[in-house]
């Protein structure tokens, strides 16, 4: 710190404050900044990568996370550094964090402040910046349903208010009444887009209205009036749990990163704002104020320079990650005991649908915090009525309609999980998850490998053709998850494997995606155990078993090649139903085509890029010496599925697969 200006140009009103709780706001802002200006030193010397500066903004941060008690979660942003310090993260695992080093928070996974840590109830952001506010609301709302008078705290910058996360996450919180303080950092650029290039209202503030919440606006550069107002709006919160909006006028002070530079900013307003700065200012009140002498200020200072220095030399001292792909590996998915159970109880013939009906119900009882949400799921009972009902059971807390939001809700469910909450997120079709995808792919999948939070989440997915619906309410869309790592998709084909891995994947405390063939959800029956039984992931189905062929599909094509064995009775397959593609059972895959000589895939979604290829490949590269013949791929035509029969018929590979399978035998 250079300038020491001697007298203050913000006004503070320190109220009933001591001199003790003042200063610690002091301590709390000066070590962001003198820890930034050595990272500066730092990143100019190429001793660490990319910095994004908080310079200026450091009485938001402090503010905010001093007003918190410690056991309510914060979720920060990329200029919060003051969040880390003042809950008091001990600075070589910040150092390290950000060399990439082990004692870090995320085993060199992850850069700069993308990590949580359920130790210190934060919760760091991912780089697509919006999603951080859908996870504050599950994190409210788990402690909502919990009685716990919290409050939780996101942050963001006034950029990322334009994202649709944002007004979903605002909507939400509004409508379920959850004790979240979003916090958005109005700093005056994101990157190099101004203010007025970002949105069109006079304040961030103002928006608060269309919500139906209460909002404030707040000197972000005065710590007093920061922490002050924030203890008021807390205690508040905490008696009478809603969301509240506050807009915290600032102003970044550096480049978006170090890099970047600040070549578009007027030099005026960085004159303007630098007469503002939140420590200097406050660091001449306290000495107008007798707090504060000339020496005390030094030893301060030399003290937290010297931790600084200290936690450097261990972070600079760790040995480098040896890079071990078990490791990695092991680390995609949190472990999952599977507990075999299957009790032997009475038969009832049931259908697809009644399946996954039970086993919700049964869920429902069994785990008394679990929480379903979906669009029209409570009175109205779902899009398919499978939780007809279960308000009457489970009451409207754990039974929520939800606004439409696909990605709020999932990344709620993200922060239910965070806070300890199994979910389950019934989409109302299968297609419209790609309005949800960013936090499912991002979020919910990466979170156990870069900082071992589990997102124990199950997302529903009512899928497929055959249907007649047309390009939106019939895909089936499971390749678009099956190659992410991080997630398990799961597929079943009858009422028993439905009503079984549907239990197994509400266990499982990783994210899930549940396809259920929403063609088979009336037209399948089977006996299926009336009480609770768990069954494996990982473990194809043999429903056939032949000599001559095997062919392998899944969810509704399988009633398709079922129907074709049976009008061919002569044909000797080994059919393998796959029900769960990731995991994926290759064993049973391998040693089926080990015996046949021969692999047929049928595949209801669009051939390229489907898990058909994969296991084609699999077995090219695995039972090449066994093969009679090429391996074959059925599926549907390369087009978007569409509406009218004839055209839908002549799109799905039903009809097809005959031909194909009699060829491959004829080879
Ligand atoms: C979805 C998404 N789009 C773009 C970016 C690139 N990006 C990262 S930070 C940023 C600016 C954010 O501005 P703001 O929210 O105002 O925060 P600030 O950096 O000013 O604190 C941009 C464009 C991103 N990370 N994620």
């Amino acid at each position: 710190m250079k300038v020491i200006k001697s007298t203050s140009q913000i006004n503070y009103k320190k109220g009933k404050l001591d001199a003790h709780l003042l200063l610690a706001l002091y301590k709390n802002m000066l070590k962001p900044r003198l820890i930034e200006e050595k990272m500066l030193i730092l990143l100019r010397q190429g001793k660490i990568s990319k910095w994004f500066s908080g310079i200026g903004q450091e009485a938001i941060a402090v503010g905010v996370t001093m007003a918190m008690e410690e056991d309510e979660y914060i979720l920060p942003m990329h200029r919060n550094l003051g969040v880390f310090t003042t809950r008091g993260i001990p600075l070589y695992r910040l150092f390290a964090q950000w060399q990439g080093k082990a004692s870090g928070f995320t085993k060199g996974r992850d850069r700069s402040f993308h990590f949580g840590t359920q130790q210190y109830k934060i919760v760091g952001m991912i780089s697509h910046l919006g999603p951080q506010l859908g996870v504050a609301d599950g994190i409210a709302l788990a402690s909502k349903l919990k009685n716990k008078n919290q409050v939780t705290a996101v942050f963001t910058g006034e950029g990322a208010t334009s994202e649709g996360d944002f007004h979903e996450a605002l909507n939400v919180a509004s409508v379920w009444q959850l004790p979240v303080l979003f916090c958005v950092e109005n700093n005056g650029y994101g990157l190099s887009t101004p203010t007025n290039e970002q949105y069109n209202c006079k304040d961030i503030a103002d928006r608060g209205l269309g919500y139906g919440m209460e909002s404030h606006i707040i000197d972000g550069n005065n710590i007093v009036e920061v922490y002050t107002k924030m203890c008021e709006i807390n205690a508040s919160v905490r008696q009478n749990p809603r969301p509240v909006l506050i807009e915290f006028k600032t102003f970044r002070m550096r480049g978006h990163e170090e890099a970047s530079g600040t070549k578009y900013v007027p030099q005026e307003l960085m004159d303007t704002w630098a007469a503002k700065d939140p420590i200097l200012n406050f660091q001449a009140f306290l000495k107008e104020q007798k707090i504060l002498s000339e020496t005390e200020e030094v030893k301060i200072k030399e003290t937290i320079v010297h931790e600084i220095n200290e936690h450097l030399d261990v972070a600079f001292n760790e040995e480098a990650i040896i890079p071990d792909e078990t490791n990695e590996l092991n680390d995609v998915y949190k472990p999952f005991d599977y507990q075999v159970d299957n009790e032997n109880s009475e038969l009832k013939e049931i259908r697809f649908i009644d399946a996954i009906s039970d086993s919700l119900k049964q869920n429902m009882e069994r785990h008394e915090d679990l929480v379903i949400m979906g669009q029209d799921i409570a009175e109205y009972g779902g899009a398919f009525k499978i939780t007809e009902g279960f308000i009457n059971l489970f009451g409207k807390d754990r039974v929520r309609n939800t606004p439409i939001c696909e990605s709020a809700i999932v990344e709620t469910a993200m922060g239910l999980s965070i806070a300890g909450i199994k979910s389950i997120v019934e989409m109302q079709f299968a297609d419209f998850v790609s309005s949800g995808f960013n936090p499912i792919v991002n979020y919910l999948a990466k979170s156990f490998y870069r900082w071992q939070q589990e997102a124990d989440v199950v997302i529903r997915m009512p899928c497929g053709g055959g249907v007649a619906a047309g390009p939106f309410h019939s895909q089936t869309n499971e390749a678009w998850f099956t190659k992410t790592p991080g997630l398990k998709v799961v597929y079943p084909a009858f009422p028993y494997d439905a009503k079984g891995l549907l239990n197994t994947a509400i266990n499982d405390p990783n994210p899930i995606l549940f396809f259920e063939h929403k063609g088979l959800y009336r037209s399948i029956r089977q006996e299926v155990p009336v009480d609770y039984y768990t069954l494996p992931f990982g473990k194809a189905s043999v429903i056939k078993t032949g000599q001559d062929v095997t062919i392998i599909s899944y969810g509704g094509a399988i009633h398709w090649a079922l129907e074709t064995l049976s009008n061919n009775p002569e044909i000797s397959a080994d059919l393998i139903d796959l029900r769960t593609l990731q995991p994926l059972d290759t064993q049973t895959i391998y040693d089926s085509v080990k015996k046949t000589g021969r692999a047929i895939m049928l595949q209801e979604d669009s051939l390229f890029g489907g898990i058909a290829s994969d296991i084609s490949a699999g077995i090219m590269e695995n039972c090449f010496e066994y093969l009679d013949a090429p391996v074959k791929r059925v599926a549907s035509i390369e087009t978007p599925i569409p509406f009218a029969k004839q055209l839908e018929d002549q799109y799905l590979p039903k009809n097809r697969f005959e031909a194909e399978l009699k060829a491959l035998l004829a080879f």
